[in-house]
């Protein structure tokens, strides 16, 4: 396979941009190899710099549920530049998106647009601190939520697959006031609060986790964590920046039957334009300025390019739910039997295959899984046109682009690869 493109960029990119990349998981660290930067996509197909075609399980890292160059999406940014790209004041866009995702999703009784799944959470958090009074937050190991300094602790993403375990640059004070705990451990969570529990502001947490490779939740999980917050006076707050929209039209939290107080969203409702929001119980959010004293603002927030992609996103999706049905079918199709030794976990459309034996149910059961044989598996994929996540630690997916032979090309390299290496 030619890459004398990507490498000539790559090593171009090193001098300008830190790791050549701009966002870390990106860089074939834990696999190895170039990089490879891309050129165009079309549907389930991205094209390298070099030429080489690949089937795109990555999909912007979740945003392009419907494949690269919608129709919709690129139609309704075509719109927008007749019309004007930023303004720094409210759009008509933003109230029907924000009208849309409580539609979909009726915790989201109020909504703010913020421009990345960082902001998200980390104003989620405010909101939560600032409604409760309190300081203490609890994540879980290997859930990811961004790069917020107080949740970068034991955090899953790029950080689990660069081994990156301590929290440079984050100052002691801010890393104490985050509990990391277990997914899937109720009894954690329960100790937690016996010590606690009223310090604590919130539960952050991506309900089915997709940051450590993809780790369902155990049945009954989250119904404890929203009877445990509950108890103490915390806040639950679902971080479906990646599961919003993608496992389901509501979401993980549609799914599970569980309220949380907030919940954040992203990827998805941009399709693949820089936009994520938070919101939930109307009581919190009507603490948020300039409607109540909780701080949170944004030059770009509600911007009209990507509140125009994300509604022609939403439109298309609540207009064909067949689509969801039709997504289940095929991930479902293409994870179907693996081979021993490999452990797939599956929710909808995001899956990941575990190089490991046992049941994978959180970070301490996932890290034990061979990086190195991953590291093959990945290259072995991209020989046969296929692009991966290039880590172990992150989760596929699957977009409605992918066409039944797509998944049989899938599926026929990756028998071929168990069965010959
Ligand atoms: P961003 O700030 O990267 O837009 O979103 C952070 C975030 C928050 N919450 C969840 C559940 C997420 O999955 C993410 C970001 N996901 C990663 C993929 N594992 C982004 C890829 C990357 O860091 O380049």
């Amino acid at each position: 396979m030619k890459t004398a493109r990507s490498e000539s960029l790559f090593e171009r990119s090193k001098r300008s941009i830190p790791g050549g990349v701009n966002s870390p998981v990106r860089a074939f660290r834990s696999v190895g190899g170039v990089p490879r930067f891309i050129r165009r996509g079309d549907g389930s197909r991205i094209v390298d710099e070099d030429g080489n075609s690949y089937i795109d399980y990555v999909g912007s890292w979740g945003p392009l549920l419907l494949g690269h160059r919608f129709p919709d999406v690129i139609e309704a940014l075509r719109g927008v530049l007749e019309t004007g790209t930023s303004f720094g004041a409210p759009t008509e866009g933003e109230v029907e998106l924000a009208e849309l995702i409580r539609e979909a999703v009726p915790s989201m009784e109020m909504t703010r647009l913020v421009n990345s799944g960082t902001e998200a959470t980390m104003s989620a958090l405010r909101a939560a601190r600032g409604f409760t009074g309190r300081d203490l937050t609890i994540k879980f190991e290997g859930c990811y939520h961004g790069h917020v300094d107080s949740l970068l602790v034991k955090a899953g993403s790029g950080m689990a697959t660069l081994a990156i375990t301590d929290t440079v640059g984050v100052p002691a004070a801010f890393a104490a006031t985050t509990i990391a705990l277990p997914f899937n451990s109720i009894s954690a969570v329960e100790e937690a609060f016996a010590r606690h529990g009223h310090q604590i502001a919130a539960v952050i947490i991506e309900p089915i986790a997709g940051n450590m490779g993809c780790v369902p939740p155990l049945a009954g999980y989250l119904q404890a964590l929203r009877d445990i917050t509950a108890r103490h006076g915390a806040l639950l707050i679902f971080d479906e920046v990646m599961t919003g929209f993608r496992v389901a039209f509501g979401g993980a939290q549609s799914i599970h039957g569980i309220r949380p107080d907030l919940s954040t969203f992203g990827k998805v409702i941009g399709g693949g334009l820089p936009i994520a929001a938070y919101g939930g119980r109307a009581d919190i959010m009507s603490r948020i300025a300039p409607a109540g004293p909780i701080y949170q603002a944004g030059t770009l927030s509600g911007n009209p390019m990507a509140v125009a992609a994300g509604l022609a996103m939403l439109r298309h999706l609540k207009a064909h739910p067949e689509i969801y049905a039709q997504l289940e079918a095929r991930a479902a199709a293409l994870c179907a039997n693996p081979p021993a030794g490999v452990t797939v976990n599956r929710a909808g459309s995001m899956f990941t295959l575990f190089f490991t034996g046992g049941p994978v149910t959180g970070w301490d059961t996932a890290k034990e899984s061979d990086t190195a044989r991953y590291a093959k598996f990945f290259h072995w994929m991209l020989e046969h046109g296929v692009y991966l996540a290039p880590s172990q630690f992150e989760a596929a997916f699957l977009s409605a682009s992918h066409s039944e032979e797509d998944i049989a090309h899938t599926a026929g390299a990756m028998r071929a690869f168990f069965e010959q290496t």
